[in-house]
């Protein structure tokens, strides 16, 4: 029944979280905005400017369009510098096994990352092959949790929603899978709403009995 398996990025296949964290804490600590890893939470899948308008509601000042874009641009280049480091030992428990058994079992794979540095992670990670689509993130216009991102993976495959798993660690990222219309698989230790099945990592990802769970 399910042929395609769609992926989210940051949090299911490598931790980049960290680095977001990091990068963004610099810039608020910079900006005198208290910044913990508890607010960080609330960033997870969450697009850049969105997540610099978060932080910056904490502040008491105000920032013109041009000086977010700005700001934007010094967390990105922290986090690039960040990111140039990442190695494929940094593939989540499970990630490398998972991609690889599904591509052999004839499985279609997407990556619908809200991040415009994907790309540049995944080749980082030396994973980029087993993708047959990546979506850019800079054509989505609707972040998660809206479905675009996983509607335009789904196309990209070239298979209708139903038959594709989305896999997401973020809250945001389920509600986005589930209006797409697909079954969703929950990464992480804590429940995530509305998900069909919750995994605690890659390693128990397990095709053979989503497959047996699908409603026809
Ligand atoms: P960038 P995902 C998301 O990745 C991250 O979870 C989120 O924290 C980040 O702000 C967003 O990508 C945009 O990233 O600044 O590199 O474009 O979870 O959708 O893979
Ligand atoms: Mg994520």
């Amino acid at each position: 029944y399910f042929k395609g398996v769609i992926f989210d990025l940051d949090g299911v296949i490598t931790d980049t979280a960290e680095y977001h964290y990091q990068a963004w804490k610099r810039l608020a600590e910079k900006l005198g905005i208290p910044f913990d890893r508890k607010f960080n939470e609330k960033l997870k899948g969450v697009s850049r400017m969105e997540s610099l308008n978060i932080i910056l509601s904490r502040s008491n000042k105000s920032y013109t369009q041009e000086e977010k874009e700005r700001l934007a641009e010094e967390k990105n280049a922290d986090y690039k510098e960040l990111i140039a480091k990442i190695t494929p030992d940094d593939l989540l428990p499970g990630a490398g096994e998972v991609l690889e058994s599904l591509k052999k079992h004839g499985y279609k794979l997407a990556l619908a990352s809200a991040s415009k540095n994907a790309s540049f992670v995944i080749k980082k990670l030396k994973v980029e092959h087993y993708f047959d689509y990546i979506v850019d993130a800079a054509t989505i216009k609707n972040s998660k949790p809206h479905p675009e991102i996983f509607l335009t993976a789904a196309k990209g495959l070239g298979l209708a929603p139903e038959y594709c798993i989305g896999v997401e660690d973020a809250q945001a990222g389920i509600e986005a899978i589930k209006r797409a219309g697909m079954f969703a698989v929950g990464v992480g230790s804590s429940t995530l709403k509305g998900a069909d099945v919750m995994i605690n990592d890659l390693r128990d990802f397990d095709i053979e009995q989503y497959q047996t769970m699908v409603k026809r």
